[in-house]
């Protein structure tokens, strides 16, 4: 783990909660996208200077997806806490051999091209664990 990549929050309307966390904590949208296979609409919004971790605003892009199950069973709230890793098939394989369940056999397609698996909720104390290996790890982007 290098670090906490961003914190997940779901909600229904993804227009109106950007604009709430931007009247009311003067957060900045900084990248938006819709992912078609994690059946979300998203948004990446920076926090104080933008040099920390981000907060990650996630919509149900359809009805079967993750997020609109989440929020039919929970409403509005955390959903996720994402790691950053330099290799998440290498973090992947250290937390299977610690006896967690990992969601996907292959990592998927995350924001803005990075890799992503997931650990069950289940297996990590009740919060929903992403890991994330960005395009270009921080240090190297600048
Ligand atoms: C479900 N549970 C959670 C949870 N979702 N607990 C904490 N945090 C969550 N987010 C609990 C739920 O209350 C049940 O507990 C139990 O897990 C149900 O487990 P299940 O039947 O195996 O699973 P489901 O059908 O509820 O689905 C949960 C999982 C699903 C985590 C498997 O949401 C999933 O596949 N998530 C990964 C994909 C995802 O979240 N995509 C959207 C973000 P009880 O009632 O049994 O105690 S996409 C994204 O983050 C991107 C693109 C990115 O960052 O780049």
């Amino acid at each position: 783990m290098l670090g906490i990549d961003h914190v997940g929050i779901a909600v229904a309307d993804l227009d109106a909660a950007i604009a709430f966390y931007a009247d009311a904590f003067g957060m900045r949208c900084v990248h938006q996208e819709t992912n078609e296979e994690q059946g979300v609409r998203e948004a990446m919004l920076a926090v104080g200077d933008g040099t920390g971790p981000r907060l990650q605003l996630l919509a149900p892009a359809r009805p079967d997806s993750a997020i609109a199950k989440f929020l039919d069973r929970s409403g509005p709230g955390l959903q996720q806490l994402a790691y950053t890793v330099a290799d998440v098939e290498a973090a992947a394989d250290a937390l299977r051999a610690r006896g967690m369940r990992l969601l996907y056999d292959t990592p998927r397609r995350g924001t803005a091209g990075s890799r992503i698996n997931f650990v069950h909720p289940k297996d990590a104390g009740g919060v929903l664990v992403e890991l994330v290996e960005p395009v270009s790890l921080p240090d190297e982007s600048s």
